[in-house]
């Protein structure tokens, strides 16, 4: 059984909500970031990084929530949370799993720190043209990939449930909301946000 190593109120949140989208059994285990139990020489085995979520199947440990969204989504395929091998989706669905930590990631670290970047150096750009690509991404849905919901929903979903519902930092739009609303919808979002509140 795979074992996800997870803090609550932390980016584990996704991971959650992804593991409660397979079905799968799981195991969680408990790594209290307000405690340190993600710097014991144990955990960082397991994810060199100190940091929250990791995941184990097996003999294999990894890191990375979009990493593990994919991962995972791969090692269930039943749960159809990533378009096969050879589907013309799977392009769209690799570049929104990529969105996330590449460019929603650092574009609300940006907006949380107020660091000015040249957007010309910065891989994402700037967070304003971040937001703007999301929201005519998000205009049609109802998700990412129209009527197929992904893992990368999951990825970009998390990001944007954060930042514009949770902590506010990015404006709401019309797009956003209604995206928000249909993860929030979602039964292994909300056993997600029950386990991921503590
Ligand atoms: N790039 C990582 C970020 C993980 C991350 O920043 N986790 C935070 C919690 S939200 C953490 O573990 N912080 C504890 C620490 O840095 O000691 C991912 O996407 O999984």
């Amino acid at each position: 059984m795979m074992k996800l190593y997870w803090s609550p109120r932390s980016r584990s949140f996704s991971t959650l909500w992804l593991m409660e989208e397979t079905g799968q059994p799981y195991e969680r285990v408990l790594t209290d970031i307000s405690k340190g139990a993600q710097k014991t020489v144990e955990y960082l085995a397991i994810n060199p990084m100190g940091k929250v979520p990791a995941l184990q199947d097996g003999e294999a440990t990894m890191a990375e929530a979009a990493a593990i969204c994919a991962y995972v989504a791969e090692r269930y395929p039943q749960a159809d949370l990533a378009p096969p091998l050879g589907d013309p989706l799977r392009a769209k669905y690799l570049y929104w799993l990529f969105f996330a930590p590449g460019c929603v990631e650092p574009a609300m670290v940006q907006i949380a720190t107020k660091v000015e970047m040249n957007p010309l150096s910065a891989g994402w750009g700037d967070a304003q043209r971040v937001f703007d690509v999301l929201d005519v991404a998000l205009t049609k849905g109802p998700w990412l990939l129209g009527e197929n919901f992904s893992a990368a929903d999951i990825a970009i979903g998390s990001g944007l449930y954060f930042s514009v519902r949770l902590f506010k930092m990015v404006p709401a739009r019309p797009s956003f909301d209604r995206y928000i609303d249909a993860c929030a919808a979602r039964p292994a979002f909300q056993r997600a946000g029950v386990i991921a509140a503590g």
